[in-house]
């Protein structure tokens, strides 16, 4: 082993640990059991916005407010409908990245279309962190087993002679 290709090898290890372990404000360790309560009322649901990371069970708990409302959500197929003091609930394995609407699924009343909300299926951070420290482990195997080779050490090997 020569200086360069020690120097790769640690910068890589280095590199790869970095992104495994550094915490990340958005990361979480695994995916979570979660339980989201959603309020429905003529003619808004709250909140408006629901943040879940992939690979996250998902329960929906729907509170109906006033009248009796649903929730559809686009992508997920799922649809439940709770009346005023029953609440209804749906599990599901946020498998799918992306944003995805959710809509009242009930016509209860001259706002109905406009009940509307999102749901943000963030990525799956521990399965994108580890694509990239194995990306790096490669191109640092790469670089390092190069800095081997006699090419890349010509002159060296010649001024030795
Ligand atoms: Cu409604």
């Amino acid at each position: 082993m020569n200086q360069r290709s020690i120097v790769y090898a640690v910068l890589t290890l280095g590199l790869a640990l970095a992104v495994l372990l550094i915490p990340s404000p958005l990361a979480r360790a695994a995916p979570q059991q979660r339980e989201i309560h959603l309020d429905a009322r003529m003619f808004a649901f709250t909140p408006g916005r629901v943040r879940v990371n992939q690979g996250d069970t998902v329960t929906l708990i729907l509170h109906s407010q006033d009248v009796t409302h649903g929730v559809y959500v686009d992508g997920y197929d799922i649809n439940i409908k709770a009346e005023p003091g029953k609440p209804a609930r749906a599990t599901f394995v946020a498998d799918r990245e992306g944003k995805f609407r959710f809509r009242c699924s009930v016509t209860c009343g001259a706002l109905h279309p406009f009940m509307i909300g999102e749901l943000v299926v963030g990525p799956n951070l521990p399965f994108w962190r580890a694509a990239l420290a194995l990306l790096i482990v490669a191109l640092g195997s790469l670089l390092t087993l190069r800095s081997l080779t006699p090419q890349a050490s010509t002159h060296v090997t010649v001024s030795n002679r």
